[in-house]
């Protein structure tokens, strides 16, 4: 049977289990997934189609792809700004497949933007379906790209939508991604080293979440008793009301990973980052990597034992090596638990004062408190921005389940959460779904709260509004770092829940600490109903959280 490329791409999306795709128009296959009856949500821009798709595949541990379509060939206005969304899914290892116009032939080479170059920087693969009958072995190759090895943004570019080629010669059948477990002898050292260590810790990252293990995650922490901290993008991994977990930042981190002498990396590519620890005093000690990618092994520190594969059967063969090495016992149980209580207890001791503040302008860390209060940590999604609301969220939010949190950005590219809240009431339509977000990042998604309207996804958005950048212009905490760049127009000036109230949102805005916990309840009830909500805090600028440790 002759079929268009676009109408054999939508059907091949259907067979691979896709339900809805995000999108800007134009682009050229769109037209064929709405006839093919491929639900879209239209973002209102190219940047936040891939942002929708790209934290649906993180929320949902790349279990499903997202998938979002932009405008490109000729044209490739939409690509421009969706390369910032590409970037971003490249950069934190998100598997969307990202759907866009190729260049036809005979048109390349004629725009100063070179599509081609481009899009190798920020994808795992980059497939032109030069033929029509290739669309089927490109996608297989896509599908295969994205739910094997380390995860990363795959792009399709179609350049002729309606050549026609028979479906039948080449038929289509779904793949299946593949796994690979670690070398046994490389288990067996990494085994040895860390039953010879006196102080080992246990560095979780979002490998775990991806490959599913925070159960064996958690038999690994309990069998060798060692205290457990997760990166920001893996916050969740490790529960984190479990006796054995450190904390994501803040000096209980600090103390652990300085005085350990034995770092056991688990699904981490230990990159130290701009929002990630450095290993202090890294040459005296020992770190054992287990990754799923030998690109990180050796990277700024040396890899005393590398552990290379999936991290659910590294775990699995961790665990069973470390039980036949120790009679099933395990290491011996110490204070382990205890002393992690009591430097946590200690560590916390000022956000929690924070948390129960009661002055005005409200304190940030009040609102995370009443979030807490609110929000049962099994049935919520909670994401945070970049500015405070990261550092202190990553501080203080207790988050019991993988993604009943979500951290995110390696760096962290300002209005993503809005994206993830839309992402994760797709992967979660029951769950209560929050972005807490400062005025930069809601800047950014002012354009897109039409969305939420528009198909009725009833999300809140958590706004700690202090008038300004916090910490970059001067306060009780010194001078600021970037004095000259840090006020806008703050509470006194706009009242944005009422700007954004006459779009339709549900909108307060909460001056008193005691109506926190009321506001947020009345924001989640209407959230039921399909209507999103905002909810504007009027908050003291309080840079105050938990750092990260330098190298
Ligand atoms: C795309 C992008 N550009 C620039 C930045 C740098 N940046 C990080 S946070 C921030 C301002 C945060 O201020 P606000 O949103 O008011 O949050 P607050 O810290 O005051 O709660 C800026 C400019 C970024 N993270 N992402
Ligand atoms: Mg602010």
């Amino acid at each position: 049977m002759p079929i268009d490329v676009a109408t054999g791409l939508a059907r091949i999306l259907k067979q691979e289990g896709v339900e809805w795709v995000s999108t800007f128009p134009v682009c050229q296959v769109n037209n064929a997934l709405g006839r093919e009856g491929i639900p879209m949500i239209m973002m209102r821009d190219d940047r936040y189609a891939v942002a929708v798709a790209d934290a649906y595949s993180r929320i949902t541990a790349g279990t499903k792809n997202g998938v979002c379509t932009f405008q490109g060939g000729v044209n490739a206005a939409g690509l421009q700004v969706a390369f910032a969304g590409m970037a971003q899914a490249f950069e934190d290892g998100s598997p969307v497949l990202c759907i866009t116009d190729g260049i036809p032939t005979g048109a390349t080479g004629n725009s100063q933007f070179d599509v081609t170059s481009a899009l190798k920087t920020v994808t795992k693969w980059y497939g032109h379906v030069d033929r029509p009958e290739r669309l089927p072995e490109y996608m297989r190759r896509a599908f295969t790209m994205l739910r094997s090895g380390r995860p990363g943004p795959v792009v399709i570019a179609i350049p002729d939508p309606h050549a026609q080629y028979d479906e039948m010669a080449d038929p289509y059948i779904p793949v299946k991604g593949s796994k690979y477990a670690p070398d046994p002898a490389d288990i067996a050292g990494a085994v040895d080293l860390l039953l010879k260590a006196e102080k080992p810790l246990i560095y979780a990252g979002e490998g775990v979440i991806y490959a599913g293990a925070s159960a064996e995650l958690k038999e690994f922490a309990e069998l060798v008793n060692a205290p457990v901290i997760t990166t920001l993008k893996a916050k969740g991994a490790f529960s984190e009301d479990h006796p054995l977990f450190v904390g994501v930042r803040g000096d209980q981190v600090n103390h652990y990973l300085n005085e350990c002498d034995l770092l056991f990396a688990v699904g981490s590519s230990l990159s130290p980052g701009r929002f990630s620890h450095g290993i202090p005093n890294a040459v005296n000690k020992t770190i054992v990597h287990c990754t799923i990618d030998e690109l990180h092994v050796n990277k700024t520190y040396p890899t005393a034992q590398a552990v290379i594969g999936d991290a659910k059967f590294t775990l699995e063969a961790l665990n069973a090596e470390v039980s036949a090495k120790t009679s099933g016992n395990g290491r011996p149980a110490g204070d382990v638990a205890s002393e992690v209580k009591s430097v946590r207890d200690s560590a916390m001791t000022k956000y929690r004062e924070a948390m129960a503040s009661t002055e005005k302008p409200i304190n940030p860390y009040k609102v995370y408190a009443g979030l807490m209060e609110v929000l049962d940590p099994l049935t919520s999604f909670v994401t945070h921005e970049s500015g405070n609301t990261r550092d202190q969220l990553s501080t203080v939010y207790e988050t019991l389940v993988p993604r009943g949190f979500l951290g995110w950005g390696n760096v962290s590219s300002l209005g993503f959460s809005f994206a993830a809240t839309i992402a994760a009431k797709q992967a979660f339509p029951d769950k209560d779904c929050v972005a807490v977000t400062g005025e930069a990042g809601l800047g950014y998604m002012l354009g897109q709260l039409e969305v939420a309207l528009r198909q009725n996804i009833g999300i809140t958005v958590v706004h700690v509004s202090n008038g300004g950048f916090a910490g970059y212009g001067p306060g009780f905490w010194g001078d600021g770092h970037d004095p000259f760049t840090h006020k806008v127009l703050g509470y006194d000036e706009v009242d944005m829940s009422r700007v954004i109230g006459e779009l339709g949102y549900h909108t307060e805005r909460v001056t008193e600490p005691s109506e926190v916990v009321l506001a947020l309840k009345r924001a989640f009830e209407v959230n039921k109903s399909g209507q999103p909500a905002y909810i504007e805090f009027i908050c003291s600028q309080f840079p105050i959280y938990g750092a990260w440790v330098g190298r």
